[in-house]
């Protein structure tokens, strides 16, 4: 018996589906997990000493490759300090700083510890600002595990079947509508008929947890104009894209101005690190100036900063967003040529895509779900089997980092092809 099977039947016995994370059980491509003991650069190295080419980057934050050296050094020098103060130390003014100047939009930030609990808080804070009470959200989006946004979500919430939590109360659920992206009729339907009580909307404006689309030109600029006509505050969901498909994320690409962000992933260099941050008049509704409550014993953490700051600063030192764009564009062009001809759509932005196995056009979650997600799970495994890892489901995106030579991608790409011949 393999190592990684023997892991995973134990894991079963102790861990609710073998895994701390659902996408990670391979429900969405069938099969069993593999067992990482170790990562460097775009290389992990499995349990059973097999090496495989990874195109998941831990999920968004290896933006560098896995265990890039000054990370590293990073953590080891914070870490022989002491882990953990509970009291405020530089490190969190100078991850405060550098936000604030990377993103424009963030004139304040506070730190969390994950994703999730930054659009959580985002979502609290707007409706404490705004006192209203309904949010808006977009069909297929996922912003974490957040008891108001487990409502059409994405993720590994639509791979398992269940894009609707059970657990989260019905009159909860009732305070967050729900409508397709890119189409601003529904939007504007929406709003109509909310007047007055949206107290925020909340989307990826890249979204990339089914699969990945991007927003039709002037979808951002329209929900912008409404959301500031009718008071409603606008969260940018960045978790992903931010500090990747530029130095300020989404919102510098596509030239728009939220009035908050989640963040995470990159700026934790691949420790557990969340933030949100904003317009200081909405920010200094937090506690303890404001009345809306907000706290966490590790949020700011040392290390954890150490580790972001230094994943920045090497980003900025080699120009990584650059080097990033010619990675994927060679990616791009190596793939367009690999399923020329096939019923595919792919889509990519900056080191961000997806293959999705649908004739398109793919502009929001229903064109997603027409994917067929069992050649999907077919073409993952027989890539796994030749060394190369996606992401295993046909709903989560794709991720470069600095570390994939043109020869990791150009050895990707043969595997790419070879492998959709086999499938089609
Ligand atoms: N939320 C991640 C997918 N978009 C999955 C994280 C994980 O399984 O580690």
């Amino acid at each position: 018996m393999s190592a990684s099977r023997s892991l995973f039947l134990s894991a079963k016995q102790r861990i609710p589906g073998g895994v701390n994370s659902p996408v990670r059980a391979f429900r969405g491509v069938g099969g069993e997990p593999f067992f990482v003991k170790s990562a460097a650069g775009c290389r992990l190295t499995t349990v059973d000493d097999r090496e495989l080419i990874d195109f998941v980057g831990t999920w968004g934050p290896a933006i560098l490759g896995h265990a890039a050296a000054p990370v590293i050094q990073a953590v080891q020098e914070t870490a022989a300090r002491g882990l953990s103060f509970g009291t405020p130390n530089p490190l969190e003014v100078d991850m405060a700083e550098t936000i604030c100047h990377l993103v424009p939009s963030v004139q304040k930030v506070r730190m969390v510890n994950s994703g999730t609990e930054a659009t959580m808080s985002c979502i609290r804070l707007a409706r404490g600002f705004t006192a209203r009470s309904k949010i808006l959200k977009f069909e297929g989006c996922y912003h974490g595990h957040v008891d108001s946004l487990l409502v059409k979500a994405g993720s590994g919430a639509l791979t398992n079947g269940t894009p609707d939590s059970a657990g989260v109360p019905a009159e909860l659920a009732a305070l967050t509508i729900t409508v397709p992206f890119n189409d601003p009729a529904a939007l504007e339907a929406a709003f109509d008929a909310n007047r007055g009580d949206l107290a925020a909307v909340i989307l990826e404006p890249v979204p990339a947890n089914a699969g990945l689309y991007l927003p039709e030109p002037g979808f951002l600029e329209n929900l912008r104009a409404l959301c500031t006509a009718n008071g409603t505050i606008l969260i940018f969901d960045e978790v992903m894209t931010g500090f990747r498909l530029a130095r300020g994320g989404a919102q510098e690409v596509f030239g728009i101005t939220p009035d908050l962000t989640a963040m995470g992933k990159v700026i934790g260099g691949g420790l557990p690190v969340g933030a949100f941050g904003g317009r200081s008049e909405i920010m200094d509704f937090l506690s303890p100036d404001g009345p809306v409550y907000q706290a966490g014993t590790l949020s700011g953490n040392p290390v954890a900063m150490a580790a972001g700051l230094a994943q920045l600063k090497e980003m900025e030192r080699i120009d990584g967003w650059a080097r990033l764009e010619e990675t994927g564009a060679a990616f791009e062009a190596a793939t367009r040529e690999a399923i020329d001809g096939l019923p595919l759509v792919f889509h990519r932005i900056g080191s961000m895509f997806c293959l999705y196995f649908t004739q398109g056009p793919v502009k929001n979650l229903q064109d997603a779900m027409h994917s067929d997600r069992d050649r999907f799970a077919k073409f993952f495994h027989a890539c796994l089997e030749d060394g190369v890892y996606f992401a295993p489901s046909q709903f989560e995106a794709g991720f470069l980092s600095t570390a994939h030579t043109p020869a990791d991608i150009e050895r990707s790409a043969e595997i790419v092809a070879k492998n959709l011949k086999a499938v089609f």
